[in-house]
């Protein structure tokens, strides 16, 4: 099998990638070792900034988007049993957010490439990327129980954290920068309409609640739990005890509560992988790069990689000049290292930290005071949230 693009992995990166390229009559070949329910089922990111919306809209994938997708112009803070609503169009000059969940983002961009794309194989399972300082990178892959090779001109590891391609990058031309956190969230979906018609995120000394949503109907919630819990080990009226007790306000705001459908633990970590290229293997979203949840950025971050990727190389065929291309890394890195910030500054600003001295909780509500009552603040929350601009 032979293509130009060889891209491992169909999350939101890898998908949209192969529309893209679609778009601009590149092709390409899309490798998922799982198959499509799984991926079109597995629960995560559900906020877009502005400029994820506009790439998808531009990209012909924002119809269902536009139609079911739910725009918010703002997110309560909540600490010391106060709120404060962050405006986001007032600050940042008519920016907002999106909240329309991976699950369909994914949904969407994968019946585009079947109608209309290059070849998607599902439990196509990679196994080694080789030859990347070549002019013909390989990917060899299992599927339906035999190995092949796909040949590429260029290949793109879309495939997450634990993916393959990272290990194609010799560890003498690696840099890695991590951090984990003690402390995961618990994430529930319930049959339930949400409490607030925007995001909660609550700081409190019993630690981090956020309330989140998928539609009218259903709302997302989480839980900063220690490390290492197993999400089976909480009862359902105990979460919802506590999402209670963490929202509770001085002004008497009550959390509906309605059937939990689905719990899971997500452990929080911060990583980066330097740099995003070598010769011609490309790596992009996750496989690259996490951040905790806090921020919302992590898909955001993706799409960004991508639409940076199939820029450069639509530039390189235009142009004949690799100079975009080679500025792969770098251009990706100064955005990724600012949501990578941000996703920091949040997460610290509203988790509690086990072994925290009371010192860092009067700092927090320090912060969370400043941000309430000084615009310059509220504006750099408000800047990074609704998300940092492509170059
Ligand atoms: P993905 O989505 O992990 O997709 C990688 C794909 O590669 C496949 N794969 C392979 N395929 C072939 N061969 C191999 N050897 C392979 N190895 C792996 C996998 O099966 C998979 O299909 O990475 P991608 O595309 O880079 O997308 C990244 C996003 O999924 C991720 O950053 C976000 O979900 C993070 N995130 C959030 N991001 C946001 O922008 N906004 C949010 O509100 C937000 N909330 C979240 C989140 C992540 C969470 N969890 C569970 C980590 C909330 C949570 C709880
Ligand atoms: C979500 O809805 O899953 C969600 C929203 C905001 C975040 C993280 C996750 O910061």
């Amino acid at each position: 099998m032979r293509t130009t693009v060889g891209i491992i992995g169909a999350g939101p990166a890898g998908l949209l990638l192969a529309r893209l390229l679609h778009n601009a009559g590149i092709d390409s070949v899309v490798l998922e070792s799982r198959d499509r329910a799984y991926v079109e089922q597995r629960q995560r990111a559900g906020i877009l900034e502005q400029g994820t919306v506009d790439v998808l809209r531009a990209a012909g994938a924002g119809g269902r988007m536009d139609r079911d997708g739910l725009r918010h112009d703002g997110i309560e803070l909540r600490f010391a049993r106060e709120r404060h609503r962050v405006d986001f169009p007032a600050l940042t000059g008519g920016r907002s957010v999106m909240v329309y969940a991976q699950t369909e983002v994914c949904k969407d961009l994968i019946a585009l490439q079947i109608e209309e794309g290059g070849p998607l194989l599902f439990e196509a399972e990679a196994l080694a990327v080789e030859g990347v300082e070549s002019e013909r990178p390989r990917v060899r892959f299992r599927r339906e129980g035999r190995e092949d090779v796909l040949e590429c001109d260029y290949v793109v590891g879309c495939d997450g954290f634990w993916g393959v391609a990272r290990r194609a990058i010799p560890a003498e031309h690696s840099r890695v920068f991590e951090r984990t956190y003690p402390f995961g969230w618990l994430g529930i979906l319930a049959d339930v309409p949400p409490s607030h018609d925007e995001l909660v995120y609550a700081r409190h000394d019993r630690g981090f609640a956020l309330l989140s949503m998928r539609s009218p109907a259903v709302s997302r919630l989480y839980l900063q739990v220690p490390e290492g819990t197993d999400a089976g080990s909480w009862a359902d009226e105990e979460i919802w005890d506590e999402l209670e007790r963490r929202f509770e306000t001085a002004d008497g705001w009550s959390l509906e509560r309605g059937a939990v459908t689905s719990k899971s633990v997500t452990p929080m970590r911060s990583h980066v992988h330097e740099p995003m290229r070598h010769g011609r293997l490309f790596l992009a979203g996750d496989a690259a790069h996490i951040v905790p949840p806090t921020g919302a950025k992590g898909l955001n971050l993706a799409v960004g990689d991508v639409v940076t990727f199939a820029r450069a190389l639509v530039h390189l065929e235009e142009t004949g000049s690799a100079e975009r291309l080679d500025a792969y890394s770098e251009t990706c890195l100064r955005r990724v290292w600012q949501a990578e910030r941000f996703s920091y500054d949040m997460t610290t600003l509203l988790h509690r930290a086990p072994d925290a001295p009371p010192f860092e909780d009067r700092v927090q509500l320090a912060r969370l005071r400043r941000i309430a009552t000084s615009r310059a603040a509220e504006t750099d929350l408000a800047e990074g949230y609704t998300g940092f601009p492509l170059d």
